[in-house]
């Protein structure tokens, strides 16, 4: 087939071939980063789910190791689902992990690693003991899953949460341990969330309001705040809060500055799904994986035989607000700029584009700072019904003019030379009573002509005061093939896209910077790099 009918991704982490999804157990140990996954070894959909193993010095370049974790005994007989590592006192990692059993039960089970002295972690042993958590009580059997990275109290417990639903409420079970062998379940969840079905993948972590230093998971002393995600199977989309840990009664408490359910936070508003952090004492930051899916037709992935990635994983902290997280892809994929062109100071007339000339665009990394100060009194009105940022970006699209004032502005990635197909990658402002209301979108429903794929339009509100910082605001893209990832203001709102353009032989990705609002905007300074491939598994 033609190079662009795979789109296969020049430096984001997949497999082979076959299927992907949930990064598990990231964790750096003696100096290497280990990344396992949920991998089917036999065909590029879910199923026969085993744990893949790779390991990295830098998070970029990655080599393929066995599987680490795969059914071999009753407990896990049906399936080796999500789950996590942690560093035991002495230097001693342990994964914890979801086991589907003989009765299709789902089970929480424990491996460790069979030589320590093997720098590889290779080979895994998962005791005769296990499973060490079972679904008792009025536990779903078939709703309790992905047990996260476990934390050290002052107590001297070991604590974990383990994923489920009771009815329609989603419920984050907290278990304790003073051996990590054998758990008990506390009276109540840590938290829990009304009308948010099965709660995938948690993540608890804290983070610190005085510092953008990252802490390690089991980091306990006053002051500090604590991250909750959830994956919503319902929306399979994430949500996360900010809030207090309450060790004492043993819960979990958001600060209630955004909404705690299906319309919260999220670490990104696009095709990122089953994240988990991890703590990199080398480097002393909170690194975020996500998985993203395909949103190409089955019978194409078929086809390519291969289905599912991994986002360039992206450093986690705090904002200075204290209102939500910030994100930012590792330093280390800078290592693979290449090639670099630059634009200073142009403005973007209305309804024009710039192209971005001089290097190739299916890879790359794209970095942007629009000047919006000469329009910011113009700006349109925003209607406070307007509560669904994804709804407001297809409603109003990257072509919209009526009304459009400040905005749609931004990026056409992945474009055609005539740049009729592309991703359009933008920002749209609008004026609320009293301060701006920044909008942030990935458009594709031009990306490809190609049948059967799937076209969300994405979008977010940008929690950010245009006003302060006089006017400007940035954006980034690191463009892969077929994935785009966009960080917004300094990776304040985040949107990852799965698209697949479909150039005519031969010919090359476009990059353009597009204004389609009717006020000027300037380019205060562009910075694009053609992209090295990563040496991915
Ligand atoms: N994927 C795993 C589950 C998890 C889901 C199975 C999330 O453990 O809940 O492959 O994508």
């Amino acid at each position: 087939a033609p190079a662009n009918i795979t789109n296969r991704t020049g430096y984001h982490f997949q497999s082979p071939k076959n299927w992907i999804n949930d990064p598990n157990g990231p964790m750096y140990y003696n100096g290497i980063y280990h990344l396992f996954y949920q991998y089917n070894p036999e065909e590029p959909i879910w199923g026969n789910i085993v744990w893949a193993h790779s390991y990295s010095t830098d998070m970029i370049n990655w080599k393929p190791l066995q599987p680490a974790i795969y059914p071999s005994a009753p407990f896990d007989i049906n399936g080796c689902w999500s789950g996590s590592a942690t560093i035991l006192p002495g230097n001693k990692p342990v994964i914890f992990y979801t086991g589907i059993d003989p009765q299709n039960r789902q089970v929480q089970n424990i491996a460790f690693p069979k030589n320590l002295s093997d720098p590889f972690l290779r080979e895994w042993v998962k005791p005769h003991y296990n499973p060490v958590i079972n679904p008792s009580g009025d536990v779903n059997a078939s709703a309790f899953r992905d047990p996260t990275t476990a934390w050290y109290g002052p107590d001297g417990h070991w604590r974990t949460v383990v994923g489920s639903k009771q009815g329609d409420r989603g419920v984050a079970i907290l278990y304790r341990s003073r051996d990590f062998i054998n758990w008990a379940v506390s009276k109540n969840p840590l938290h829990s969330v009304e009308g948010t079905g099965m709660w995938e993948c948690p993540d608890f972590f804290p983070v610190s309001p005085m510092t953008t230093d990252a802490l390690d998971t089991s980091a306990f002393r006053k002051g500090l705040k604590h991250v909750f995600k959830v994956s919503l199977d319902i929306t399979r989309y994430e949500y996360y809060t900010i809030g207090t840990y309450d060790f004492v009664n043993e819960r979990y408490i958001p600060d209630g500055l955004s909404p705690d359910n299906h319309t919260g936070l999220r670490f990104d508003y696009g095709n990122f799904y089953a994240s988990k952090t991890f703590y990199d004492d080398g480097k002393r930051r909170r690194i975020l994986w996500g998985w993203s899916n395909e949103s190409d037709s089955v019978l194409n992935d078929w086809k390519k035989g291969w289905a599912g990635i991994q986002a360039i994983p992206r450093a986690v902290w705090l904002a200075g607000d204290g209102r939500q997280v910030v994100q930012w892809p590792v330093d280390e994929v800078e290592s693979l700029r290449h090639k670099q062109v630059m634009i200073n100071k142009k403005t973007i007339k209305s309804g024009g584009v710039v192209e971005v000339k001089g290097i190739e665009t299916e890879q790359a990394d794209v970095e942007v700072v629009f000047d919006v100060s000469s329009c910011l009194d113009k700006v349109e009105k925003f209607d406070p019904g307007w509560t669904d940022p994804q709804k407001l970006c297809s409603l109003k699209g990257a072509e919209d003019q009526k009304g459009a004032e400040v905005g749609p502005f931004g990026l056409y990635v992945l474009a055609s030379g005539d740049g009729e197909k592309r991703t359009a990658v933008f920002f749209r402002i609008f004026k609320d009573v009293n301060k701006h209301v920044i909008l942030m979108c990935h458009d594709p429903t031009k990306s490809s002509k190609r049948e059967g794929l799937y076209k969300p339009t994405y979008g977010g509100f940008v929690d950010y005061d245009i006003n302060k910082s006089a006017g400007k605001i940035s954006l980034r893209s690191l463009i892969d093939h077929s994935v785009v990832e966009s960080f917004g203001a300094m990776g304040r709102t985040c949107i990852t896209s799965r698209v697949y353009p479909d150039f005519a032989p031969g010919s090359k990705a476009h990059l353009f910077a597009f204004n389609n609002g009717n006020a000027g905007v300037k380019i205060l300074q562009l910075k694009a790099w053609e992209m090295r491939k990563a040496l991915v598994n």
